[in-house]
């Protein structure tokens, strides 16, 4: 008896052990698709969790920090998103994610290996943790493609997004550049005198002067670009970036308020040492500014620095004072208004007054990049410097006017600067000339000013016939398209208006421009 029973025993364990193996095999098949389904959802929920956390709820510090002293070709400004953190955060969910799903694959492991195959039922239990690890590795394998392709699928959608950026940006600048080519829009530095392809602006944060150098749509931000300092700001003149300070991207001087908003009439003076440009740029910006008041439209300085030399050199139209003569120095600043008439665009004027003597030495005329952009010039002719006029004077008005005298000839000077500026790429025959014969306040009473009507065509008859500028009206009507003579006073009578002959030279350099003025009542 004392024999069989182990021999029971061990039967029953057999018996046992071939149910349990049994019912372990049954299990398996429901434990495996089951498995599988869990791991996924569970591999997937990590991974939701992960781009959440890392999206929304802590957001790591940004990838690319800006510089605040961009090397050549960065700018201060944090990456658009999709150009550098979109990536940056699909690493850091992917990494996220699958060390946590590795680190719930090893402790569930863990877990049936100690409970099926450790312990004292192991005996009993181990077909259970067969079950328990083969469902484990069929649903972590799951759980890993389905990441695999949460993944891929995350960076298409990142990928997409950075490909609908790019043809954002490229079409927001198509569009803009588009736009100020139809309105004729460019930008002229007042101080370089360059064509700027775009402003350099500064950044609106309060006590924030960093510059971004190219702020158009990039990788630094679709719309907007943010600064270093956290301050938004438009990519684009189209998108207001017309508020913010602007600045010249070759010499860092200011440009004009409101840059780009407007097109440009460049009108360089030109003309001998002491001919009189400054003084009729004084008086001819005053009466545009008269003009303007009379007509109901707009006229306004376009930058604070013109408005301060406008107002230091005024002084010197009161009676009895004189201009004084302008230093060749520094390239020469514009002086820039903007004037609106109210049936037309406003427009954005740049007036170059230099020294006669930048005129005299090719070197120094070269040096005027602007005389190569403008299509309308005006030609300052001293009557004084020419030569027969001067020669037929009385000793006493040559006494009186001696010091008023430009000293270099018109005709040399005249010539060599066409020359000059054609060299430089000026297209003066499409462009229009105004000949200012000045000081008329001091010559109009003497021969042969005195008693000559003072309208264009007479200007020019007595010009050619009488002091022998034949030479000089021809070379000026054969370059330029359209010539216009005028004699001018550039004085101010005694209640503070502008003389009618420099008014006159003020419409019709307006009137070609598109800008005329018609007084209101
Ligand atoms: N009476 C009178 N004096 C004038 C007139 N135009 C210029 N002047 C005087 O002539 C002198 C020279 O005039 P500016 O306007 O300074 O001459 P500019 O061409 O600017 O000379 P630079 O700057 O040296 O090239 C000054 O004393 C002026 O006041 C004018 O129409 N009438
Ligand atoms: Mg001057
Ligand atoms: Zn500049
Ligand atoms: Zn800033």
């Amino acid at each position: 008896m004392d024999d069989i029973l182990p021999l029971i025993a061990l039967g029953a364990v057999v018996v046992l052990e071939v149910a349990v193996v049994f019912v372990a095999f049954w299990l398996l098949l429901a434990a495996v698709p089951l498995a599988l389904v869990g791991f996924v959802a569970m591999f997937l929920g990590t991974y939701l969790h992960q781009v959440r956390q890392t999206m929304v709820i802590s957001p790591p510090a940004a990838r690319h920090q800006p510089p605040r002293e961009p090397a050549a070709g960065e700018q201060p400004a944090y990456r658009q998103y999709f150009f550098s953190q979109g990536w940056a955060d699909l690493e850091q969910s992917v990494g996220a994610a699958a060390g946590r799903c590795q680190v719930l694959t090893v402790q569930l492991t863990n877990r049936i290996v100690k409970s099926c195959f450790r312990g004292d039922a192991a005996w009993l239990v181990w077909p259970f943790g067969i079950v328990g690890v083969a469902g484990v590795g069929v649903g972590a394998t799951g759980g890993a493609v389905a990441l695999l392709v949460a993944v891929a699928v995350h960076a298409v959608l990142v990928g997409v997004a950075h490909v609908i950026c790019w043809c954002g940006i490229a079409l927001l600048r198509l569009i803009d550049t588009a736009l100020l080519r139809l309105r004729g829009i460019r930008m002229t530095c007042g101080a370089c005198h360059h064509r700027v392809p775009y402003p350099a602006y500064e950044c609106p944060g309060p006590g924030c002067t960093l510059r971004h150098t190219d702020v158009r749509p990039g990788r630094y931000g679709v719309f907007r670009r943010f600064c270093a300092c956290g301050t938004g700001m438009p990519t684009l003149l189209l998108l207001g970036s017309h508020r913010l300070r602007a600045f010249c991207v070759y010499c860092g001087e200011p440009l004009v308020s409101e840059t780009g908003t407007a097109p440009e009439v460049m009108l360089p003076l030109f003309g001998a040492t002491t001919a009189g440009k400054t003084r009729l740029m004084l008086t001819l910006v005053r009466a545009v500014s008269d003009l303007s008041a009379a007509a109901s439209a707009g006229f306004e300085f376009a930058d604070a620095e013109t408005e301060r030399r406008y107002r230091e050199l005024l002084p010197a139209l009161e009676p009895g004072r004189q201009t004084r003569q302008t230093v060749v120095g520094q390239m020469p600043r514009a002086y820039s208004v903007y004037v609106a008439p109210p049936a037309a665009v406003r427009r954005l004027v740049h007036v170059f007054d230099v020294a006669g003597e930048r005129f005299v030495r090719r070197q120094r005329t070269e040096e005027l990049r602007y005389l190569a952009l403008a299509r309308l010039y005006l030609f300052v002719l001293d009557p004084l410097s020419i030569e027969p006029f001067w020669r037929h004077l009385p000793e006493v008005h040559r006494a009186r006017l001696a010091s008023f005298r430009a000293v270099q000839p018109p005709e040399g000077l005249f010539v060599q600067t066409c020359e000059q500026m054609q060299m430089m790429g000026a297209r003066t025959r499409r462009s229009r000339l105004a000949v200012a014969v000045s000081k008329h306040d001091l010559v109009c009473h003497l021969p042969p000013f005195a008693g000559a009507a003072s309208d264009s065509a007479a200007l020019e008859r007595c010009l050619v016939r009488d002091l022998q500028l034949g030479n000089l009206v021809r070379t000026m009507r054969r370059e330029f398209r359209e010539v216009r003579f005028f004699a001018t006073a550039a004085m101010l009578d005694r209640e503070g208006g502008v003389d009618a002959s420099v008014v006159a030279l003020g419409r019709w350099l307006l009137d070609g421009e598109g800008l005329a003025m018609r007084e209101t009542a």
